[in-house]
């Protein structure tokens, strides 16, 4: 199974680790435990109990919160969900914003769902953290939105900060640590964060020294940027609307020997797609150049470039070593390109995985910048890894906001009425 086929469809349920969980859960629990949960129906055991036994099920210090059949995760008093790789907090700060400790507690989300909440009365803003499991197969993922609501009748600029353990690496969509993506961020076009004018924006790694070509060739083709785990590479470039362009993709392979193994499907705006098998159409080690005449389709003023691995593909993983624009016209000669002798030509050169390659957005500190209408309100969702599991990455993963709340709702209904 590939990652897609793993994380979309409807939620998996492990019945038998379920039961078997179930089990050891209630014959080992702690007895003041034990004797509320009967009260309020077993089922809710797995599913929200106070940390602090002494008090009241519903209002907490700290408060746990899972799946059937998963192990928990907690939200602190503080408010801050922790995961087995570490917490995620939110700093909140702006014009009239105060510090307040959050009341945390247990809620239900749809009437079935528990969940924990935690919410603070910070001045200007209310702030309110909610988190709650999903059964997204195999190990669950736990949903954490943040909601900021403005109270005072009057227009509020907040800023909402990510904190986050010292070693996470934040890309533009997740957090890893390790290799391990641990958080998906929302679309960082909501971050308010101005994007530079051209760039990368996908979850690919730049891998230098890569490739190694055969012969005299520009050394852009020596780097690449890789999709490792079968996502996309992205790039987006400044434009005039609707103007066009002639692109050239460069590429060169150099782990495979035979043809077969890895295909790209290279998406150009405005252009028809290109499929190339690199091997079989320059071999290994070959440099080799594909052209098309790009256009702004869509009138945006951006061009989006795409190359994806073949979804058949044995090697699933794309990878693309070199961009080069030039202007409109007669398309530019491609040994030319491949030798590098068009570069001060091209409107942009671009050494994938290299020197001159940028990220589209600065990146840095996790901040997004709100503004909230007198009254108004903003969420910002994010899913964390649980245990034993890792974040769903975008574009590769259908995992939504709606349909991991669903999953949850039906997952606890069809346990509600075992
Ligand atoms: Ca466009």
């Amino acid at each position: 199974m590939n990652a897609r086929q793993q994380t979309i469809g409807r939620p998996q349920i492990p019945n038998l680790k379920l039961r078997k969980h179930f089990k050891q859960q209630t014959s080992s629990g702690h007895s003041s435990r034990r004797s509320w949960c009967l009260n309020i129906g077993a089922w809710c055991f797995l599913g929200v109990w106070s940390l602090g036994l002494g008090a009241s099920a519903f209002a907490a210090d700290s408060v746990s919160f899972t799946s059937p059949g998963f192990p928990p995760s907690q939200m602190d008093a503080g408010g801050r969900l922790v995961e087995d790789w570490g917490a995620v907090g939110v700093k909140l700060s702006g014009e009239g914003v105060v510090d307040a400790a959050p009341t945390v507690s247990a809620v239900k989300l749809d009437g079935v769902v528990p969940a924990a909440q935690a919410v603070s009365q910070r001045g200007a803003v209310t702030l309110k953290l909610t988190a709650f499991r999903a059964p997204a197969y195999p190990a669950g993922v736990d949903v954490f939105t943040v909601r900021v609501e403005e109270k005072q009748g009057r227009v509020a600029n907040v800023t909402l900060a990510l904190e986050l353990p010292a070693k996470v690496h934040a890309g533009l969509r997740t957090v890893r640590l390790g290799g391990r993506a641990v958080l998906t961020l929302p679309p960082r076009e909501e971050s308010g964060e101005k994007p530079r004018d051209w760039g990368y924006c996908d979850e690919a790694s730049s891998l230098r020294g890569w490739a190694k070509p055969a012969g005299p060739c520009d050394p852009a083709f020596r780097n690449i940027r890789a999709g490792m785990g079968g996502v996309p590479i992205i790039y987006r470039f400044s434009m005039r609307p609707k103007s066009e362009a002639n692109v050239v993709l460069g590429f060169c392979e150099s782990h495979w020997a035979e043809a077969g193994q890895r295909r790209l499907l290279c998406k150009v705006e405005g252009a028809p797609s290109q499929e190339v098998d690199p091997i079989a159409k320059w071999g290994r080690h070959k440099p080799g150049a594909l052209l098309f005449k790009a256009r702004d389709e869509n009138g945006d003023g951006k061009l989006d470039i795409t190359v994806r691995g073949a979804s058949d593909a044995k090697d699933k993983n794309p990878i693309l070593n070199a961009i080069w624009i030039f202007p409109a016209g007669p398309p530019p000669n491609p040994g030319q390109i491949i030798a590098g002798k068009l570069n001060a030509a091209a409107k942009r050169y671009v050494d994938v995985g290299g020197e001159n390659d940028q990220s589209l957005y600065p990146g840095g500190k996790l901040e997004y910048r709100i503004a909230l209408p007198a009254r108004g309100a903003q969420e910002l969702t994010f899913f964390a890894a649980c245990q034993g599991g890792s974040a769903p990455i975008p574009d590769v993963s259908a995992w939504t906001s709606e349909t991991l709340r669903r999953a949850a709702r039906e997952v606890w209904r069809d346990w509600k009425e075992r």
